[in-house]
């Protein structure tokens, strides 16, 4: 597994998880994703197509945020996190991802680097030492992603750039040679590099949980938000390194 990823920069796990552990999780999230909504329709209608740091938000009760962090911090991620990073790793944040309220709104490929507002050689450069992962949880059947495996340690080829970029007439949801499309099911789960060339794919008014942990470094410590990670009363209850 560990080279499988090492050279794709993806692990897909079918059925990892049991109903007996998606349900509790499904319910939290369900309670989260409608208060979201309600509170953020002006997003919604702008084309948003995820929200993020559920482990902080006022919608869901401690014990619920408590039952969150037992399961980000379980011991079969752990286990899985432990064989892919090559040091330490650390919690980073969760997102809810779900479909644009708009049916023809394009998704676009990206690298998650290229948002941090690093020069392109600085990113090229970090992408090969810097490790991000999500850990993508669909509570239904979903398109998935598409990913171009090996980018995660990889530069683009001209045309990805371009396209990535929207340079010479290319736009981020044109369609590209190399994708590879991992559609999943409720109970399985993705290992991606966020490093890697990547996209959502919208439909089936998908419902997917992302889990990301990071290098445990200065640099990302600077980058974490706290609010998101457990007080430290909680933490004797979560048996884990990850936080
Ligand atoms: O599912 C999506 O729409 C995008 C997912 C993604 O890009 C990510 O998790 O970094």
């Amino acid at each position: 597994m560990e080279q499988n990823y090492n050279h794709q920069g993806y692990v897909y796990l079918e059925q990892f998880f049991s109903e007996e552990e998606l349900q509790p999780l499904e319910k939290i999230l369900h309670t989260f994703h409608r208060a979201w909504l309600k509170d953020n329709d002006a997003d919604y209608k702008a084309g948003a197509i995820n929200s993020h740091s559920i482990t902080s938000a006022q919608q869901i009760t401690r014990q619920e945020r408590l039952d969150l962090f037992k399961f980000i911090s379980q011991e079969k991620i752990s286990q899985l996190i432990h064989t892919l990073f090559p040091g330490k790793a650390i919690f980073l944040n969760t997102q809810l991802f779900f479909d644009p309220l708009n049916g023809k709104q394009s998704n676009y490929w990206h690298r998650d680097i290229q948002y941090t507002g690093m020069t392109i050689e600085e990113q090229k450069k970090n992408m090969i030492t810097q490790n991000v992962l999500h850990f993508r949880i669909p509570l239904k059947a979903e398109s998935g992603i598409e990913l171009i495996p090996g980018t995660h340690r990889e530069w683009d080829q001209e045309v990805e750039q371009e396209t990535r970029l929207s340079i010479n007439n290319r736009k981020p949801g044109d369609d590209l040679e190399r994708g590879k499309k991992i559609s999943l099911n409720r109970g399985d789960l993705l290992v991606f590099s966020a490093n890697m060339i990547h996209r959502g794919l919208y439909g089936n008014d998908r419902f997917t949980f992302d889990i990301i942990f990071c290098d445990d470094t200065p640099e990302f410590r600077d980058f974490i938000d706290f609010k998101n990670h457990p007080a430290k009363e909680e933490l004797p209850l979560l048996n884990t390194d990850l936080f």
